[in-house]
């Protein structure tokens, strides 16, 4: 969504209940206060306006210094400016939007924005907030762990010498070390193993955090910048040395059977727990 100044103004009076004409004049005004010049927009209001008003100041012509100087502008009410309040804030480049914590009024107010648009919106980033998710992709009980794959459980403590010790699932899934393909239910996609078993390579280089990453599910491969890991293991130059390997293995607690928890190989590596999936794609 474009972040205009002025529509989103627009669209958070119109979301506070201003009507168009009066919103349209508050956002000309607002406008002329922060320029430069003494020339009034269409709707707007400058230094003679305010004389006209009979007000004791006119507008400062330069960026606001504190969102109090609101109240001052011409066709603003007490009550519309503390309505406005908890939305606005003032910036010392040109205002922009956190979609991450942008309040439901201020979201309806951007350009482009529908009821139904942010409704889906705003579910979607509150699955995004801490907890919202459970642990595994089949609920949050690790008992369970052993129906959906296979990972360091009670089978492995009792078989693996120096195992006793290890933190596993309180279950068995038959299986100490690497189990055969689809030993364990699928995924609702029909997929298996997705936890467990062999940890998988992905196409990734390894990044150390997700700012930049397709959002179209493609590998993030062009342009790798170095992640902090990259830099502790003292690789040089713009290679994408690390890939991320996920899903966790036989050797792994449950803490670590989960899709989100991602460690970092070199692709020369070779260890008895890293594995890979062969994937086609199929054309409709
Ligand atoms: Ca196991």
């Amino acid at each position: 969504m474009g972040e205009d100044p002025d529509e989103l103004l627009a669209g958070l009076f119109g979301v506070l209940g201003v009507g168009s004409d009066a919103a349209a004049r508050l956002v000309d005004a607002i406008a002329d206060w922060k320029d430069d010049d003494d020339l009034p927009r269409v709707n707007g209001a400058e230094r003679d306006d305010y004389k006209r008003a009979g007000l004791a100041w006119v507008p400062r012509n330069g960026p606001f210094e504190a969102v109090e100087e609101l109240r001052l502008v011409l066709g603003m009410t007490p009550t519309l400016y503390k309505r406005m309040l908890p939305f606005v804030t003032i910036y010392s480049q040109s205002p922009r939007v956190n979609p991450a914590t942008a309040p439901l009024e201020v979201l309806l107010a951007m350009p482009g924005a529908s009821a139904e648009l942010i409704t889906r919106f705003l579910a979607a980033r509150a699955r995004t907030q801490q907890g919202s998710y459970p642990r595994f992709w089949f609920g949050n009980e690790e008992t369970d762990l052993c129906r959906y794959g296979n990972g360091a459980d009670q089978t492995a403590k009792s078989t693996i010498a120096g195992a006793k010790a290890w933190t596993a699932a309180p279950c068995s899934d038959g299986y100490a070390y690497t189990s055969p393909v689809g030993s364990f239910a699928a995924n609702p996609f029909g997929l298996y193993d997705m936890l467990g078993n062999a940890s998988q390579w992905t196409a990734d280089c390894y990044h150390d955090g997700y700012a930049g990453a397709p959002s179209d599910g493609s590998a993030w491969t062009p342009g790798a910048r170095f992640g902090r890991m990259m830099i502790a293991v003292g690789g040089s130059g713009p290679v994408c040395g690390l890939r991320p390997v996920r899903g966790g293995s036989w050797y792994n607690f449950p803490k670590n059977l989960r899709a989100a928890v991602r460690i970092w190989a070199d692709p020369d590596d070779r260890v008895h727990y890293v594995g890979f999936r062969v994937a086609r794609t199929l054309t409709p």
